[in-house]
């Protein structure tokens, strides 16, 4: 395992030197500047690669190479979409960057509805709340159908949450879910007043038609595009679970527990057709068995995001520390540490898997800060330290 940690670039407020001394080695980093896309040219690349190197650190994974919508739904410039991400791998294979993660969300990235949920010890955490998703999908976007797809009890707790918003908290909750969080791949503009929601909708819309297993043809489609240059460049790619794990929005969600990843699995077998195991986004279903899971697929983890949540099997859950929550911490890093003696005992000493820990409070200073949501310094220090001590622990007490 190398321990990662996500930088979004040279206006993060979390710099490089403060990355080092969390005791990271490996940067996980994307292009941000670069369109949706757009092809990512080998000079800037090689830019980004040598000012994290400047600072004593190696861009290990990129995170993310965003999938065009065209490509999601299989339409408009699809084919010309999939060229270009085919020359951006052989760009960052020829800079020496040979893991990718992607997503294979329709529309939005990761979902959440609140962003600074108040904790027992005072630091703050970011929280998915289905009655706040559902109150926005009835009554402030008014999506077609959507009265359809909940039940009468859903609709009232819906209703009674909407009604005791403030105009402000709706404001703050629509922006949260669709103005998008750091890291989406697609932003959708949010006014100021009246709620103009039309052409969110309207990008809603593009997925009419596209049921489950459409969507996972067209994953198929992509992957088979793909892969063969990814076999050829040394390319590992690794597809994000869906976060949260189940259909929002009336859109169709494919990436959602261990079947799902077995589905792209037998369709392209490349062993460069790898997956992010994230523990935070795979937790959040109870029948989601995460060392289990890790365990079938543990050959095509090609990357780690290490976090926990507490769930109340209502579909809400909050952000829980990265040694709290539902999730077995314990089972799941001894699980890897079982992976990387696998590897080392048929020859493959330095096939290490990154990890990166994933999200971490507001806390301490950070809470006086401008942190982007998930992504606060110290929340995340806390996180590296207390998951490095739990390898550390597991790998002498196996000795
Ligand atoms: C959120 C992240 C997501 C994830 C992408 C992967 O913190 O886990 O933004 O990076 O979905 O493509």
């Amino acid at each position: 395992m190398i321990e990662t940690w996500r930088w979004y670039g040279p206006d993060d407020p979390v710099s490089l030197s403060d990355i080092k001394q969390a005791g990271a080695t490996g940067i996980v980093t994307a292009l941000h500047h670069i369109a949706n896309g757009a092809v990512w040219p080998v000079e800037e690349i090689e830019k980004r690669k040598q000012q994290i190197a400047d600072a004593g650190l190696v861009w290990s994974v990129v995170e993310s190479l965003p999938i065009h919508e065209q490509i999601k739904t299989r339409s408009g410039a699809v084919e010309r979409h999939i060229d270009n991400y085919k020359q951006s791998l052989v760009n960052l294979a020829r800079c020496g960057i040979h893991v990718v993660c992607y997503n294979f969300m329709p529309v939005l990235d990761w979902t959440r509805t609140r962003l600074d949920l108040e904790l027992a010890d005072g630091s703050k955490a970011l929280e998915f709340n289905s009655d706040a998703l559902r109150a926005f999908d009835l009554f402030v976007l008014k999506r077609p159908g959507a009265q359809d797809a909940y039940s009468d009890a859903e609709v009232m707790k819906a209703k009674t949450y909407f009604e005791t918003m403030s105009e402000k908290e709706t404001w703050q909750l629509v922006k949260t879910i669709i103005a998008g969080l750091p890291g989406s791949e697609e932003s959708y503009p949010v006014p100021e007043k009246g709620y103009d929601l039309a052409r969110f909708q309207e990008i809603l819309d593009t997925y009419k038609g596209i049921d489950e297993n459409k969507m996972r043809d067209n994953l198929v489609h992509f992957l088979n595009a793909i892969m063969p240059v990814a076999e050829a460049e040394g390319v590992r790619m690794c597809i994000h679970p869906d976060d949260p794990p189940f259909s929002i929005l009336g859109l169709p969600r494919i990436m959602c527990n261990s079947d799902d990843y077995a589905h792209i699995f037998k369709a392209v077998p490349a062993i460069n057709n790898g997956m992010t195991f994230c523990t935070g986004s795979l937790g959040v279903l109870a029948d989601n068995n995460l060392p289990e899971i890790f365990r079938r697929f543990a050959d095509r983890v090609h990357f780690l995001h290490l976090r926990n949540t507490t769930r109340d099997g209502q579909g809400n859950f909050y952000e829980a520390n990265h040694l709290e929550g539902d999730a077995d911490m314990f089972e799941i890093v001894k699980q890897v540490v079982l992976e990387q003696q696998r590897r080392t005992s048929e020859g493959r000493k330095d096939d290490c898997i990154p990890m990166r820990p994933d999200h971490g409070h507001q806390m301490l200073d950070d809470l006086r800060k401008q942190t982007n949501p998930g992504y606060s310094g110290i929340g995340r220090l806390r996180g590296l330290a207390e998951l490095r001590g739990l390898k550390m622990g597991i790998e002498k007490a196996m000795v």
